[in-house]
């Protein structure tokens, strides 16, 4: 199989320069990195620009007349607007500013489930969700006595249109969805899926953490009503992300937390609550990592989303046809549609061993059950080895990450 080369202006070998981390030795190897789906690595304009607010424009947002905080305010805001532009919101005040995916979808539960269910009403999940998209749901049914429920997956790790059809009734509220699967890679037609919801008048959650990076993102054309997804996935700083969410129900929602910024006037016994998106971003916010996070959508744009779909898609692609080859492999999740995550066991061997043999090579992966336990126990599995691309990666990440899985082999044979 010929090597997948970015099919771009701007080369694979130029964007992998980008990266400092890469460039670096773990256990005596050069480090290949196969773990973008927990963390992505942050090029030097994104190292860059959070290192110069701090060193420059350091001060609090929306909060003083004096010029740094006129700069800081000016960088936090533009990264909203990146932000609007990256998703293609239809204004700036439905992008609210949060510290990840999941901080965004416990804002979703506790702001707009939380006043809305009932007992005897439904929230719909998948499979394949994430722990953020289960948990939350789980503790706004509690708190409300409304039921969670759950559609199956096959065995290639798709989601059952048919049963998912079934299980959307007049009593499901709403209904949160993976775009991509972390733990198996699965796309799920988002499209179709939301269309199907939507005319039955259900809500929809689209936990966007694994798509963003990947893909282009139009919330207005997938037509769902919240969409939650984290910086350090898009080579951003940790602790940012952003809820998308409908104007008209973010109007609606109560705020989620009290306190400074989100606040027209305050009294002992009234407050007034400031305008979208401001009600919900409570107290000083992670403006460094905010800039950092405008930052990373710069590069991406700079490099292209159909091109990192791309080249990601032929990477996993070659990454699949090398690693059936190996002797012993099973791949958990085959889905038809699927990004450029791939799950696998070998042999016997537990996932945590085999993660450390590969670190010893200098190959970063992750194991266990990627905080999706109840997709780990669909397949009866308490985890797998998991190798997740990003735009920087390259055919000879793949090629040390076979050979790297040969050795295991034979350590353990
Ligand atoms: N998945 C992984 O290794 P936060 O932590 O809020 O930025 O993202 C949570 C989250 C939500 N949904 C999906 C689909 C995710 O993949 C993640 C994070 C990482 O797969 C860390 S568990």
């Amino acid at each position: 199989m010929s090597q997948p080369r970015l099919n771009s202006p701007t080369d694979i070998a130029t964007c992998r320069d980008d990266f400092p981390a890469l460039h670096q030795e773990v256990n005596g190897h050069a480090l290949v990195y196969l773990d973008s789906a927990a963390s992505a690595q942050q090029p030097t304009t994104v190292i860059d620009a959070v290192a110069r607010y701090q060193r420059e424009d350091h001060a609090n947002v929306h909060r003083g007349v004096h010029t740094l905080s006129h700069r800081a305010t000016e960088l936090y805001e533009g990264a909203r607007d990146k932000l609007r532009d990256f998703v293609n919101a239809s204004s700036r005040t439905e992008i609210v500013l949060t510290s990840g995916t999941t901080e965004s979808i416990n804002l979703v539960a506790q702001s707009y489930c939380r006043p809305l269910l009932q007992p005897g009403d439904q929230v719909l999940i998948t499979w394949l969700e994430h722990h953020s998209n289960i948990v939350p749901w789980q503790l706004v049914c509690e708190q409300t006595g409304a039921e969670l429920i759950v559609a199956p997956v096959n065995d290639r790790g798709e989601v059952e249109r048919d049963q998912l059809r079934d299980l959307m009734t007049e009593r499901v509220k709403l209904l949160g969805i993976g775009h991509v699967s972390n733990a198996l890679g699965t796309i799920n037609p988002l499209s179709e899926i939301i269309a199907e919801a939507k005319n039955l008048g259900i809500t929809v959650l689209v936990d966007g953490a694994q798509g963003v990076p990947h893909m282009t993102v139009d919330v207005q054309a997938l037509g769902c009503d919240f969409y939650a997804f984290s910086g350090h996935k898009m080579y951003g700083p940790t602790g940012t992300g952003v809820l998308w969410g409908r104007e008209a129900l973010l109007e609606e929602m109560p705020p989620y937390k009290g306190g400074g910024d989100m606040i027209l006037e305050v009294s002992f016994d009234h407050t007034v609550f400031n305008e979208l998106p401001y009600k919900f971003e409570a107290g000083t916010p992670n403006i460094a990592g905010t800039i950092g996070f405008g930052a990373a959508v710069d590069y991406l744009q700079s490099v292209g989303l159909e091109n990192i779909h791309e080249h990601e898609k032929s990477l996993h692609d070659y990454m699949v046809h090398k690693l059936v080859d190996v002797d012993g492999i099973r791949l958990i999740g085959t889905a038809a549609d699927q990004a450029s995550v791939q799950s696998f066991l070998l042999n016997d061997i537990h996932p945590h061993d085999l993660g450390t043999i590969l670190d010893h090579q200098g190959v970063a992966v992750r194991t266990g059950h990627h905080c999706a336990m109840p997709v780990m126990q669909r397949f009866g599995l308490p985890g797998t080895t998991r190798a997740s691309l990003g735009l920087y990666n390259s055919s000879d990440d793949i090629d040390r990450l076979i050979s790297a899985l040969e050795k295991a082999r034979q350590v353990f044979a």
